[in-house]
């Protein structure tokens, strides 16, 4: 199979939710040679895409959805140590304070956000799903971050990224700190509104924007 057909079976096989078929997929580009953030950019994301959209469409459901999830992570629990070794983590650009915000349970792209701040250099705190404003400035003072990251996959949970920077400003430390908005729910126009330093639409030009910010 070339590497076309590689990342078509991999995408159509978590449509299918197909775990076997998935594993195989990703082995079998691994041993073609393939990068593993194209495995995962070119295969994985646009599979669960179209999960993402059958559950819109009432074809999928949650309990679809969650298999989807679970078996993207199984993919991950092989792909991720193949990214940080070939990052080599020698260097430390900055620290940087990662979550999703508060009401919010999706983990996946802030864990993918993860790895690749990582590889790039930087040192991750990550606070986990659901967390809340207090808890993300309070970590961010702790550790001296020079970034908090904050993900929101759902249009009601956006409002949290504002929040946290609106209290930053309130307690006169919004310079302290640049912000970082990303995640499904989030475009440019909301990050230019809530006046966030950065927002990237995927993992790896965060990463990018990251070491601009810091730079
Ligand atoms: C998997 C999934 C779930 C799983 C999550 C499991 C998990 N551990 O994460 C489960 C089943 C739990 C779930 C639950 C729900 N979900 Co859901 N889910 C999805 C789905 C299919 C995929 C999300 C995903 O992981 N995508 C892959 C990752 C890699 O993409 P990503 O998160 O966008 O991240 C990338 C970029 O955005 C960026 N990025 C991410 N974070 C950050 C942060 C920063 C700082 C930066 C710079 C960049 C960045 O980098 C990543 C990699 O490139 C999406 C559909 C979709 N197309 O997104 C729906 C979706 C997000 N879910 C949706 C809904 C409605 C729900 C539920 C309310 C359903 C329900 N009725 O209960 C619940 C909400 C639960 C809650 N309180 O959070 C809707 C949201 C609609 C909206 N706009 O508000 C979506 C869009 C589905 C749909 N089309 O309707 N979900």
């Amino acid at each position: 199979m070339n590497n076309k057909n590689i990342l078509n079976a991999l995408s159509q096989a978590l449509v299918d939710l197909n775990q076997d078929a998935v594993l195989k997929q990703v082995q079998e580009g691994l041993e073609a040679g393939m990068k593993p953030l194209e495995l995962i950019e070119e295969g994985l994301l646009p599979g669960m895409n179209t999960v993402g959209d059958e559950f819109e469409q009432d074809i999928k459901f949650l309990p679809e959805m969650m298999s989807a999830a679970m078996i993207f992570q199984e993919a991950m629990a092989i792909l991720q140590p193949k990214i940080l070794e070939a990052g080599g983590k020698s260097r430390n650009l900055g620290t940087v304070v990662l979550g999703t915000v508060k009401g919010d349970m999706h983990s996946i792209g802030k864990d993918i956000v993860k790895i690749l701040l990582e590889t790039a250099g930087f040192t991750v705190h990550d606070l986990g799903i659901d967390v809340n404003t207090f808890s993300f400035i309070e970590k961010a003072e702790e550790v001296s971050a020079d970034i908090i990251a904050m993900s929101a996959l759902l249009t009601t949970t956006l409002v949290n990224q504002r929040d946290l920077i609106e209290a930053l400003e309130g307690q006169g430390t919004r310079d302290q700190f640049k912000i970082m908005v990303g995640g499904g729910a989030v475009t440019q126009a909301w990050s230019d509104e809530i006046k966030a330093d950065a927002y990237t639409d995927t993992a790896f030009s965060a990463a990018k924007a990251a070491q601009k910010l810091v730079a």
